[in-house]
């Protein structure tokens, strides 16, 4: 059984190739992703076990993720191939209009993984593992996802398995006043808990790092990490504030820093690491991850961000 198990949909992206309005773009290039997945090849680059709970469709996409989360190591068990539901794919626009800066388009409503349910989590998946990890995209996508999320949090809950939550919020996927609601009484159950400052302002009406983090840590996580993009990332815990300053990388395409961020930071905790360490090798996943198309294929393994560390230097 997976020692890292998160539940989520996965999703084919088709990244422009040029930067610039879609409607201009010729070429895109394929990738796997969607944040729950991403997260899950992290754990396999740092060395853990990891598995996905989710749904595909029965088609060439679906087909395509199944084989590309195998054969990064991921276990792929208990992802269900739905014969009435499509995989969901999205877009992404590069650079435009703002530079440097990337925007998703989806394709996936009605998809197979908005299809998952309470009854698609088996217990003792979660109840071997020794973290999960869920995130504020999955209750956006239907109430039956939301049940299977509450599911999942359940039994993890009572069975004593560490819990990371990324708050991810969507706005093209709901309201920010459903999201809040929703997010908050999930942010309550976790132990890590990973968010920035849009997303703490919806949540706590607070973007201050600082000042949101001691928000949210009164209600329930011990640890808050706040992603601060060109700023680097913060983390709050009960010893104290620890930062972390950026690194100097050229952007390329800034989609899926936070989940190889997130990644490394679960990972580095289940190995022990302090969380200053923590907080840099998680730092250094994301910059990789920006200065290349695809959220997965950047995503370091312990000795590159090692080698990383060596050469790259932080922001001024
Ligand atoms: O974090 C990167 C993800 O946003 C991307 O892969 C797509 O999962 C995705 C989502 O729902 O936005």
């Amino acid at each position: 059984m997976p020692e890292v198990v998160t539940l989520g949909e996965p999703l084919v992206q088709l990244n422009a190739v040029t930067t610039g309005p879609l409607r201009y773009v010729t070429y895109f290039e394929r990738h796997v992703a969607g944040a729950e997945a991403n997260v899950a090849v992290g754990a396999v680059r740092m060395g853990l076990t990891s598995g996905l709970i989710s749904s595909v469709g029965n088609d060439e996409f679906g087909k395509l993720i199944i084989q590309s989360l195998r054969g990064e190591g991921v276990d792929v068990t208990q992802i269900k191939t739905d014969g009435a539901a499509p995989t969901g794919v999205y877009f992404v626009q590069r650079g435009y209009p703002r530079p440097g800066r990337s925007s998703v388009l989806y394709y996936r409503r009605g998809s197979a993984a908005s299809r998952l349910g309470a009854d698609d989590v088996r217990a003792s998946y979660i109840k071997n593992a020794k973290w999960l990890h869920l995130t504020g995209i999955t209750p956006a996508l239907s109430d039956s996802c939301r049940s299977a999320c509450e599911r999942a949090f359940e039994i993890a809950r009572k069975s004593g398995i560490k819990i990371s939550f990324d708050t991810n919020i969507r706005p093209a996927l709901w309201d920010s006043r459903d999201a809040k609601g929703v997010l908050l009484s999930m942010v309550s159950r976790a132990d890590l808990l990973f968010t920035d400052p849009d997303d703490t302002r919806v949540l706590v009406g607070e973007g201050e790092p600082a000042r949101a983090a001691k928000l949210l840590r009164e209600r329930g996580p011990a640890t808050v990490v706040i992603k601060l993009g060109r700023e680097g990332a913060q983390a709050f815990t009960g010893k104290g504030a620890f930062k972390q300053k950026a690194y100097d990388v050229p952007v390329v395409d800034p989609i899926g820093a936070g989940d190889a961020f997130a990644a490394i930071f679960v990972c580095g905790t289940l190995k022990g690491w302090s969380t200053g360490k923590c907080l840099q090798a998680a730092v250094v996943a994301g910059a990789l991850v920006i200065t290349a198309r695809g959220d997965e294929e950047n995503i370091p393994s312990e000795p590159e961000i090692q080698e990383f560390l060596r050469d790259v230097k932080e922001t001024e």
